[in-house]
């Protein structure tokens, strides 16, 4: 008998079991505001409570800011920061940077934002998609963290931002390369 009602019961469990907790517009105004304020302002208080400590970010155009437009030594395709603490050294080393949040999309668990970074002389616009994970806790203004960005910008305008400049080639037929000198 007992064989045959546990299956039944975890059937009847299973809705339950996996019922999950959707982000709301709320949250992502929060998530959003933050991740923003991180990249302009960045604290390490803001990151605990933006962030999971496993935190993942992935972004070519990050890779090549921090190769100054080489190949080394991030891997292009590799991973940006691999952690919460990677990312804080890195981030706290980092001049601060305009940041505003254009607009949000969102479904139950990622939210995807496109910004601009007013930098002089060129604007950088950006597309970033955060995976976020149910984080319940007191005092929050969110119950969820960002614990995976994927982004991509106008990494040759950041460059120049930077302070590099741009020698085209001199003419059409050759090689069309771009290279930046700091
Ligand atoms: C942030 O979290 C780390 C542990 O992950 C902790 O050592 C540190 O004190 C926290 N910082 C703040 C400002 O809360
Ligand atoms: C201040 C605040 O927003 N607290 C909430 C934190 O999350 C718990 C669990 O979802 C809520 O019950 C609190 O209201």
């Amino acid at each position: 008998m007992k064989f045959t009602t546990i299956p039944t019961m975890v059937a009847l469990c299973l809705p339950f079991a996996t019922a999950k907790v959707c982000l709301s517009q709320s949250d992502v105004t929060t998530l959003s505001t933050h991740f923003g304020d991180l990249v302009s302002g960045y604290t390490q208080k803001l990151a605990n409570q933006t962030l999971t400590t496993n935190f993942m970010d992935y972004s070519e155009s990050i890779n090549t800011l921090i190769d100054s437009a080489g190949t080394t030594p991030n891997a292009l395709l590799g991973l940006t920061f691999t952690s919460r603490a990677n990312f804080e050294t890195l981030s706290a080393a980092q001049p601060s940077v305009p940041f505003q949040v254009q607009n949000t999309w969102y479904n139950c668990d990622t939210i995807t934002i496109r910004w601009l970074s007013t930098q002089s002389p060129q604007p950088v616009v950006g597309i970033s998609v955060l995976q976020t994970v149910y984080r319940p806790r007191q005092g929050n203004a969110t119950n969820f963290k960002i614990n995976e960005v994927w982004a991509e910008f106008d990494s040759a305008a950041w460059l120049i931002d930077s302070g590099f400049t741009v020698t085209p080639p001199a003419s059409n037929r050759e090689k069309r390369e771009v290279t930046f000198e700091a």
